[in-house]
C-alpha cells in the first residue's frame, strides 16, 4: 500500500490540468458549472461534442455538489444501454471557512454525479484517471453484479482510462466509491456518490427531489484550523475524523446550496453515507418523514412516520415527506456533536403560515386561552 501525504510538491497546488482533446461528456442533469464531465444515456437526446474549455477553466471553485443537481426520472422509458463517465480527479478545494483541503474525487465534486438508470438497462461505465491524479483509482458500484462491483475491472494509473459493462437487476438506491487501497482513504477523501436504479414504474412522484451524502475527513490539523490541511492516517485508521460533511464541506448546505420547497410542496431526499466508517442517524429537525425507504430498498414497503433513519456507511435510504409549514430546517446527523464539525444542512420551506398546524405562543396569555 502507497500512502500519500497532501503534498504540493508536483506544482499543482490546486490547479487542474488540461485534458487534452477528451472527448465531450454530456450533462444529463442541470450541470450548473458548465457541463463538466457528467454522464450521459444513450438515447436520442444524448450527443458527442467537443470540450470547449479545460477543465482548469470550467471547474468549480467549490467540489460541493449541489443538492438539487440530479437527473429526471427515466422509469417512463424501457430499458436500454446508458453509457457513465467517470473522470477521477485530485483537486485542491475549500472544506471550511478559510480552509481548503485536496480531494480526490469523481468529476470533481463530492459527492459523484448522481447515476439514474432503470432495472434492466445495460450499463457501460468508463472511468478515466485525470493524468494529473497522483493515485490509481478505480470504482466499485454497489448495483453492480459481478466481481469487485466494476472495482477489479477499473484500477486506472494516472492518464488511463478502464471500463466495464453491467446489467441492472435489482432496483435501489446503491452507493458507488473507489476501492483502491486502501479505500477508506480514497472514501474519506471525497471519491462516493449514488446510482439510483428506479424500479420498474418509478417511484411515486414528489415535487423536489434532492441528492445528499454524508461524509467525514480526516485532518491532522484540529478542526477549525486555516490553510491547507493535510491528511491523517493515523486518525483515519483510528476513525478520528475532524471534520463531517454534508456533499463535501463544512456547512456545505447551507445558503447558496440550501434545499428549497414551498409549503404544501412533497421532498424526496436521496441520502447517502460514502463514510468511510461512521453511521449517520439522519434527521431533519422539525419534520417527520412520512415515507423512508430503509436501506435504500425500493421494493419493500417503506416504513411510515419516521423521525430519525440510521444509515450506514456504503449505505443509503429515501426519505419523503411534505412541508406543511414555512420555516428552515435544519439537516444534521443526530449524533448532534457532529454539527459541530460541519455537518449541518438547511432546507428552507417558503409558503403561508399555517397556524393550525403550528404556531408559536406570542404572548403568555395564550397559552391559558386568554385573550387581551
Ligand atoms: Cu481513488
Amino acid at each position: 500500500m502507497r500512502y500519500l501525504g497532501n503534498r504540493n510538491d508536483r506544482g499543482l497546488a490546486g490547479g487542474l490540468g488540461l485534458m487534452a482533446g477528451a472527448a465531450a461528456v454530456i450533462a444529463a442533469t442541470s450541470a450548473p458549472f458548465g457541463g463538466f464531465g457528467l454522464f450521459f444515456d444513450g438515447g436520442a437526446s444524448a450527443s458527442d461534442a467537443p470540450l470547449a474549455h479545460s477543465i482548469h477553466a470550467t471547474m468549480p471553485a467549490t467540489i460541493v455538489m449541489a443538492p438539487t443537481d440530479l437527473p429526471p426520472t427515466v422509469a417512463g422509458r424501457g430499458a436500454q444501454t446508458v453509457r457513465v463517465v467517470l473522470d477521477t480527479i485530485e483537486r485542491v478545494a475549500d472544506l471550511a471557512d478559510g480552509a481548503t483541503y485536496r480531494y480526490w474525487t469523481f468529476n470533481g465534486q463530492v459527492p459523484g454525479p448522481f447515476v439514474r438508470v432503470r432495472v434492466g438497462d445495460t450499463v457501460e461505465v468508463t472511468l478515466r484517471n485525470h493524468e494529473d491524479s497522483w493515485m490509481q483509482h478505480n470504482v466499485d458500484f454497489h448495483a453492480v453484479t459481478g466481481p469487485g462491483g466494476g472495482g477489479v475491472a477499473t484500477v486506472a494509473d494516472p492518464g488511463t482510462e478502464k471500463g466495464f459493462t453491467f446489467k441492472a437487476l435489482n432496483p435501489g438506491l446503491y452507493v458507488y466509491h473507489c476501492a483502491v487501497p486502501m479505500a477508506a482513504q480514497h472514501i474519506a477523501n471525497g471519491m462516493y456518490g449514488l446510482i439510483l436504479v428506479e424500479p420498474e414504474g418509478g417511484l411515486p412522484p414528489v415535487d423536489h427531489e434532492f441528492y445528499v451524502m454524508q461524509g467525514e475527513l480526516y485532518t491532522e490539523e484540529a478542526f477549525g484550523a486555516k490553510g491547507e490541511l493535510t491528511e491523517s492516517y493515523d486518525k483515519l485508521l483510528n476513525e478520528m475524523p475532524e471534520y463531517y460533511v454534508f456533499n463535501g464541506a463544512a456547512n456545505a448546505l447551507s445558503g447558496d446550496n440550501a434545499l428549497h420547497a414551498k409549503v404544501g410542496e412533497t421532498v424526496r431526499i436521496y441520502f447517502g453515507v460514502g463514510g468511510p466508517n461512521k453511521t449517520s442517524s439522519f434527521h431533519v429537525i422539525g419534520e417527520i418523514f412520512d415515507n423512508a425507504y430503509q436501506l435504500a430498498s425500493l421494493t419493500s414497503p417503506p416504513l411510515t412516520d419516521v423521525q430519525t433513519i440510521t444509515v450506514p456507511p456504503g449505505g443509503a435510504a429515501a426519505v419523503d415527506f411534505k412541508v406543511e409549514v414555512p420555516g428552515t430546517y435544519m439537516l444534521v446527523d443526530h449524533a448532534l456533536s457532529r454539527g459541530a464539525r460541519g455537518l449541518v444542512g438547511q432546507l428552507v420551506v417558503e409558503g403561508e403560515e399555517n397556524p393550525e398546524i403550528f404556531r408559536a405562543h406570542q404572548e403568555m396569555g395564550e397559552m391559558n386561552g386568554e385573550t387581551h
